[in-house]
Parts: structure tokens; sequence; C-alpha cells
């Protein structure tokens, strides 16, 4: 292609592609639970008496089955401009009464689903589960390698999330779990202001060639 037939508003559609069209998802659960629902859990209810900081989720689950959480419609849609970014949540164990449990959806298993098909992955694996003590922080890439699965599976998956649950299951018995700041952040920074560089060289680069032609 010659450089004469590059548009400046072709460069600008490429700049703003490669910014979140709305804000990202995130929950601080700063006043309520902010639209979380909990299947398997006895009590499941807002709380400020703790917090990273104060407002989370108060998650006394049951005992028939796992305790997982499913995401309001903030965490579904269109989540492409994510690609490449960040999935985390905040836990604390605040109740102990049990022994370990490990399983295929154990404690910080995260599924997205979309496109037809899922993807999912532990962001505690091996058993972890959270400090009794403490905050911690759970935190996987949101990248097509990190979830097994290829670029267009994965594509696909990003392109329209109908769907992303957290679970929360670390013990047999009387557990009780706090979680807090469930987030999904874009690409980190230092790439995105390469890509935008790039894109405003672009421009600048024609407008230049328009001028000495
Ligand atoms: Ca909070
Ligand atoms: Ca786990």
């Amino acid at each position: 292609m010659r450089p004469s037939t590059l548009s400046p508003v072709l460069l600008f559609v490429v700049l703003f592609r490669l910014v979140p069209s709305h804000a990202a998802p995130v929950s601080t659960f700063d006043t309520d639970t902010e639209g979380w629902l909990a299947a398997g859990a006895a009590t499941f209810e807002w709380r400020n008496t703790d917090g990273n900081p104060p407002g989370f989720l108060y998650i006394d689950n049951g005992e028939a089955q796992g305790a997982i959480l499913t995401a309001p419609v903030a965490f579904r849609g269109n989540l492409s401009a994510y690609n490449g970014g960040t999935i985390s949540f905040d836990g604390k164990m605040l109740g102990t009464g049990g022994s370990f449990y490990q399983a295929t959806v154990d404690y910080g298993v995260i599924t997205i689903q979309g496109g037809g098909t899922s993807a999912f992955l532990d962001l505690a694996p091996g058993g972890a589960t959270a400090s009794t003590t403490s905050w911690t922080t759970f935190s996987a890439p949101l990248t097509a390698a990190a979830w097994g699965k290829t670029d267009v599976q994965w594509a696909q998956i990003l392109a329209s999330v109908s769907n992303i649950t957290l679970s929360v299951e670390a013990l047999f018995g009387n557990e009780i779990q706090g979680i807090d700041n469930i987030r999904i952040t874009a690409v980190p920074a230092p790439a995105t202001v390469w890509l935008l560089g790039t894109a405003l060289a672009g421009v600048v680069a024609y407008r230049r060639h328009r001028r000495t032609r």
C-alpha cells in the first residue's frame, strides 16, 4: 500500500481500538454486593467489618456443594480490550472449621464462558488458599496460553463473555471466606503507551508525507 492511501482516520480507529471502550470491570464492594451472586453458600452477604479496604463479600459456605460466585453484568460482554491484561481478586479466610480440600474446582478457580465455549484457570493452584490473618491477592494473565486456549478460541470467548464465576471452596467443613477487589485490568500501561506512540508516529509520518508531496 502506498503511504498516500493511508488515512489518518484509519490510524485513529486503530488507536482507539487499543483503548478499552468502557471502564474496566471492578468490584471493590464499598457499599454492597455489586450484583455478585453465590451458589452453595449458607450465608452470602456484604459486610464492612473487614475488607481491603472495608467492604467485602462474606461467604459462609453450605456443605452440600462447592461455593461459587457469579459475576454481574459489568463483567460480561465484549472484553476483547482486556486480552493480555489481568484478572485478580483478594481473599481472606475468616473461618477455618474444616479440613483441607483440593479438587478440579477448588478455591480460586475462575471460569469464563463466552462464544459458545469456556475456559477455566486456578488462580490459587496446588490447593493454595487465602491467609487467615491478612488479605491475599490472587492474579493471572488474561492470555490464551495461561487459559490453555488457542488464540482463536480465546478471542471468541473474550468477544462475548456471557458469564464469569469464582470458586471459593477451600475446606471440607465450616469455612468462611472473605472476597474483595475482584477486577479485570487492561494491558499494562507501558505496552499500551508503546502502541499508542506507534499509532501517533504513523499519523505524524502521514502528515509529513502529505506536506512534502
Ligand atoms: Ca472493599
Ligand atoms: Ca485452587
